[in-house]
């Protein structure tokens, strides 16, 4: 069943406090231009998160921690009996954020209920085919005529959240995270990690490193560090890369620590702190998604996942196009003039209109085989 979609637009308020109007949190995308050229700072960037994992693991409390925004808080919950039969529903949320006159177009695309159905083989499927129609929106642009301003809504990093408790990877994390590994850049978390001490921090993300080498998991690499960058930089890409699984914690409040007020979770026993890197290692985190690798993300997105899309579906095209003894498309001689280019574009532009049409009935195809 294909899933429900549902999309609005919303300001961000980066006023933690909106009586004291003071303090102000930033997420900290306004470094992004040093990251590409200073052109893109006037278009604005796009970037397209998406969280994945059980239900209940924290997914909608972390993307409110990182990005400041408040997401399901209008959100019934449904009962047992509905979680029973209750598929996978995909939200999409678009946020609009400006920072230092940097503009970033975020979308959230928070998936909701994986893990509540009694039966959850191939859970996956709803999130992979929203990745898959992402990619073919991205290829129908790109083959259309207005080329140059394509909206780009693919999946540029899914979140995929691992439980605290429990020894490991399970299966279905394993083959959740296979059948998104060729599509989308996957970045294992582990949450809730208030639940767990230091010492069982360390242990579980040893051991979910080996579990992921030795399932053959293709998670998202950080990418080496230039060798003439300075050393500061070197030593916090190291230590990136060693936290990876990151262990985090989410918020939506705000507490009062040595006068300061922070998003923490207030116990009994003491209050954790969300951004405090001897709590987790959720500014880690931040950093690499807005900070440092984002670029990298969306480079990856384009120049593997994409490509490795579009080669299979210009492939089956092909097939399909021999198989019906179709013609092979005139190829355009280098210099032409008049009357004749006017005649090649037409002729070039029906033939991009047949190869759209078949793309469609493919499609067509590809969706009822599905059913
Ligand atoms: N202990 C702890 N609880 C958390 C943390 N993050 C969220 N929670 C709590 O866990 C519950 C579920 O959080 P959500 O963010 O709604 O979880 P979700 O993964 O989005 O759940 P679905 O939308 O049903 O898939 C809430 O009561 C949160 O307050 C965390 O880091 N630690
Ligand atoms: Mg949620």
């Amino acid at each position: 069943m294909s899933p429900a979609l549902s999309s609005c637009l919303i300001l961000v308020s980066w006023n933690l406090s909106p009586d004291d109007g003071e303090e102000k949190e930033y997420v900290g995308f306004a470094t992004l231009p040093n990251q590409v050229h200073k052109k893109s700072v006037k278009k604005g960037f796009d970037f397209t998160l998406m969280v994945a994992g059980e239900s209940g693991l924290g997914k909608s409390t972390l993307v409110n921690s990182l990005f400041l925004t408040n997401l399901h808080k209008d959100r019934k919950l449904l009962n047992a009996e509905e979680r029973i039969s209750q598929t996978v529903e995909i939200t999409k949320l678009t946020v609009d954020i400006e920072e230092k006159g940097v503009k970033l177009k975020l979308t959230i695309v928070d998936t909701v209920g994986f893990g509540d159905a009694v039966n959850n083989t191939e859970c996956w499927t709803s999130v992979t085919d929203y990745i898959n129609q992402q990619f073919e929106q991205y290829f129908r642009d790109e083959s259309g005529l207005n080329r140059k301003n394509i909206q780009d809504s693919r999946v540029h990093c899914c979140l995929y959240f691992i439980p605290p408790f429990g020894h490991g990877l399970r299966p279905v994390d394993v083959e959740f995270m296979k059948a998104l590994q060729d599509k989308v850049n996957v970045v294992p978390l582990i949450s809730k990690a208030d639940c767990l001490t230091p010492t069982e921090i360390k242990k579980l993300k040893e051991q979910l490193r080996e579990e992921i080498d030795k399932y053959g998991i293709k998670i998202y690499q950080f990418p080496d560090c230039d060798s003439d960058e300075d050393e500061e930089f070197k030593r916090q890409d190291k230590e990136l890369k060693e936290s990876s699984p990151f262990a985090v914690i989410g918020s939506n409040t705000v507490v009062e620590v040595r006068g300061q007020r922070v998003r923490g979770r207030l116990y009994p026993w003491g209050i954790v702190e969300v951004e405090n890197p001897t709590h987790c290692d959720f500014v880690k985190l931040r950093t690499m998604l807005i900070r440092s690798h984002m670029h990298d993300l969306k480079d990856i997105t384009n120049d593997c996942h994409y490509e490795n899309y579009r080669a299979q579906i210009i492939q089956t095209m092909t097939s399909k196009m021999n198989a019906d003894k179709r013609v092979e498309s005139p190829i355009l001689p280098l210099s032409t003039s008049g009357v004749e280019t006017e005649k090649l574009i037409k002729m070039k532009d029906e033939e991009l209109k047949r190869m759209q049409q078949m793309l469609q009935k493919m499609q067509q195809q590809m969706h009822e085989q599905d059913l």
